[in-house]
């Protein structure tokens, strides 16, 4: 590790120590880490609860949509996100078959962490007998929501267990200095995939963990104690992220993982400043609340870039402090006059609720014509308020109450858990098939539904009086016509042909006909959709292949901390970073600051700009190290030297140098 920790900048989330399981020493071999997934295959044919799959949409919110349902496999970011700020080296391992993990044990790593759910539970017990067999010299990690469970539980099957951020749980593990937020960023990207045709890329932003609101059910909320942990602290680190992503591809979609985004005020309020600013249109979806959001107007929503968001109904007598604000009925309604998508997600298992009250809230919950809509049974996660009364008050079914596996597998949110005094298990599980068949039956595919939020926000938009808006405009029109082929399929197969019909004339009419590419792609879209349903029905494609990441950090990597007593200070963009400098270079220290900057610009056409504070001290010696070392990439490096003394002027042999005055 080049730089050091610098201990006055350490995450607010740095609570307590590593929790150990084991008395054995630490190994004294070099670290080589392998985190891994749970393995596919998974599902319900293959033994997992109802909903568990690899898709978040497909599995858990247009499940009863058919082909219509948008595809997207989703990683577990965890992995990428820890292994991205490591020094050791790290494999990761997404969704691999039993072999393909197996292949990987046998490099003999000396840590395997494993990242898993409650309803995955059985998953990762597979994972655990996999390594203790192939790789037995390997400590066992393991992470995520599924170690809300007891330390009895997961004892004989780990040597250590993170209930933490992760970052900072696995580098002290490793016996590697902290290292300050925000934390190196990985990219990663999903594809969707609509009648099995890849449509849309994503970035996804890991922007914070945790939530204060606490609602009674929420694992992730008591998990971090109610504690929002910033792991993008500024609106300047995110768009840093955004811009990483616009490189890669302009124009490219993005959502923010932080479980209530706008709940931290001061970051979205810079973030707006800076997206106006940039002028650039985004699309982000972001997870929010009623409470949150009405903070914001629609249009401040836009400025921000957040054009897609998840907010929860929940119920109407649900009570959580989370949906003071304005009426949800007025909210989402608005939201979506204003182009701004809205997945929604309804309860249904409240013991206020009957079959009618549930079928009363449904009808009152469609109204409001969400994007999308999910639809969850009530379910207690240990850790939670409402674990702890379902316990107290004896509710847990039997079989589940005596058998704590059996449990921890329907920890779904689609299987029944709780005895509720009026309702029995079957008719919630009933309730919730029938609102999600509802639901697609009269508001039609969530995808048509989406077309017609962005033609609304197209109408309001095409002649607003800022330059963002327009250009946000602009971006949902192409964004339509992308969606042209949609509406022959829609029309003929969808449960909404007539309002499909209806859409169609009339963004048809607003934005002229598709082009030639599209009215090709509108003849073949039923071909693919036929094709798409023969896959769904016949089980054909619907697990992903293993996808495996290296991560190499370099000992020389450019990070923020101290040099000796150097103060380095990093703002990194994907091609022109800033590093400040204070304090008193060392002939080590100028050594590795220089080969830091060298690692950073190999491979790539970056650019670095080099600010050395007043007051800086170097010798000529350490000069002459910087400027020999430095030379052969003069033209990539600007440097900023202070007015005095005069030994800084010696750098402009070798580099350009702006004196601080200038
Ligand atoms: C993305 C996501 C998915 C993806 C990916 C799954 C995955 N395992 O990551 C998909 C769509 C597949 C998914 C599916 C499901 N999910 Co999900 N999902 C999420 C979501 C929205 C984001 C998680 C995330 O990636 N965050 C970003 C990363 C960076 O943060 P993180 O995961 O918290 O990780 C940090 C720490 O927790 C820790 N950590 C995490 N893992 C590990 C591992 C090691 C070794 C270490 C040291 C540390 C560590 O370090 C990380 C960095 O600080 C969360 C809700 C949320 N906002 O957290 C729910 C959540 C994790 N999902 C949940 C559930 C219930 C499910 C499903 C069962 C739903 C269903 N009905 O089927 C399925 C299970 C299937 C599966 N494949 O796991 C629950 C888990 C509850 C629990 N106690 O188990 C959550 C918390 C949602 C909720 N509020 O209830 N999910
Ligand atoms: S607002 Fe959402 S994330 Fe926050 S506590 Fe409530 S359910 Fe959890």
């Amino acid at each position: 590790m080049a730089f050091a920790w610098d201990s006055d900048r350490a995450p607010a989330s740095a609570t307590g120590p590593v929790q150990s399981n084991t008395n054995r020493a630490p190994s004294p071999a070099r670290p080589q880490v392998l985190l891994t997934s749970i393995c596919r295959p998974i599902g319900a044919a293959h033994g997992d609860a109802t909903s568990v799959s690899y898709e978040v949409l497909h599995g858990q919110v247009t499940r009863a949509q058919g082909v219509f349902s948008p595809r997207s496999t989703n990683y577990t970011f965890a992995l990428d996100y820890i292994a991205a700020n490591l020094d050791a080296p790290a494999t990761v391992l997404h969704y691999p078959s039993h072999q393909e993990l197996i292949r990987e044990l046998r490099k003999g790593p000396t840590h395997v962490g494993i990242s898993f759910n409650l309803s995955t539970f059985q998953r990762m017990k597979e994972a655990v007998e996999l390594i203790r067999r192939h790789a037995p010299q390997a400590k066992v990690v393991l992470g995520g929501y599924g170690t809300v469970v007891d330390d009895a539980m997961l004892a004989p099957l780990s040597d250590h267990v993170c209930r933490e951020e992760g970052v900072r749980f696995f580098r002290k593990l490793l016996g590697e200095p902290p290292r300050p937020m925000p934390y190196d960023h990985p990219l990663v990207v999903h594809n969707l995939r609509v009648f099995s045709v890849p449509v849309q890329r994503t970035g996804m932003i890991f922007a914070g963990l945790g939530c204060p609101h606490g609602c009674d059910f929420c694992c992730t909320s008591h998990f971090f104690k109610r504690h929002h942990v910033r792991l993008l602290p500024t609106g300047d680190d995110i768009y840093r992220v955004i811009e990483r992503y616009q490189e890669m591809e302009p124009g490219m979609g993005m959502a923010i993982i932080d479980e209530d985004f706008l709940v931290a005020r001061d970051r979205a309020v810079r973030l707006r400043e800076l997206v106006l600013e940039h002028g650039r249109p985004l699309s982000i979806f972001a997870f929010a609340s009623v409470k949150s959001l009405s903070r914001m107007t629609p249009r401040e929503l836009l400025e921000t870039g957040i054009d897609g968001v998840w907010v929860g109904y929940e119920g109407k007598r649900s009570g959580f402090t989370k949906q003071q604000g304005r009426p949800v009925e007025v909210l989402i309604p608005e939201l979506r006059s204003h182009g701004i998508t809205v997945l929604s997600s309804m309860i249904v298992g409240f013991d206020y609720q009957t079959p009618e009250v549930v079928r009363e809230e449904l009808g009152e919950f469609l109204a409001l014509k969400p994007t999308y809509a999910q639809f969850l049974i009530y379910g207690p996660t240990p850790g939670t308020p409402f674990f702890e009364r379902v316990m107290r008050e004896g509710r847990l079914h039997q079989a589940m109450a005596e058998n704590p596996e059996a449990y921890y597998r329907k920890c779904d949110g689609f299987t029944s858990m709780v005895r509720h005094p009026s309702m029995s298990a079957a008719q919630i599980e009933a309730l919730q098939r029938e609102c999600f068949e509802t639901d697609f039956r009269t508001l039609g595919p969530s995808l048509i539904r989406s077309v017609e939020t962005w033609f609304a926000g197209w109408k309001r938009y095409r002649d607003s009086d800022s330059t963002y808006l327009r250009a946000k405009a602009a971006y949902w029109a192409e964004e339509i016509r992308k969606a042209y082929p949609l509406f022959p399929v829609a029309k003929r197969s969808g449960p909404t042909p007539e309002a499909a019909a209806e859409l169609e004339a009339e963004v048809k009419a607003a934005l002229g006909p598709p082009d030639l590419k599209r009215r090709c792609l509108s003849m073949l879209a039923p071909a693919a959709a036929a094709w798409t349903r023969f896959t769904l029905r016949y089980d054909h494609f619907q697990h992903p292949k293993l996808r495996r990441v290296a991560f190499r950090s370099s000992p020389w990597a450019l990070r923020s901390g101290h040099l000796g007593s150097l103060r380095v200070d990093i703002e990194r963009a994907l091609r022109s970073t800033r590093i400040k400098l204070e304090g008193a270079f060392d002939p080590d220290s100028a050594r590795r600051f220089a080969q830091g900057i060298l690692s950073y610009l190999h491979g790539n056409d970056a650019q670095v700009r080099v600010i050395i504070a007043e007051g800086t001290q170097a010798t000529r010696e350490h000069l002459r190290i910087l400027g020999k070392m430095l030379a052969r990439q003069r033209h990539r490096i600007s440097v900023t030297i202070p007015s005095a003394p005069d030994t800084w002027t010696q750098l402009a042999q070798w580099l350009d140098v702006v004196p601080a005055t200038a």
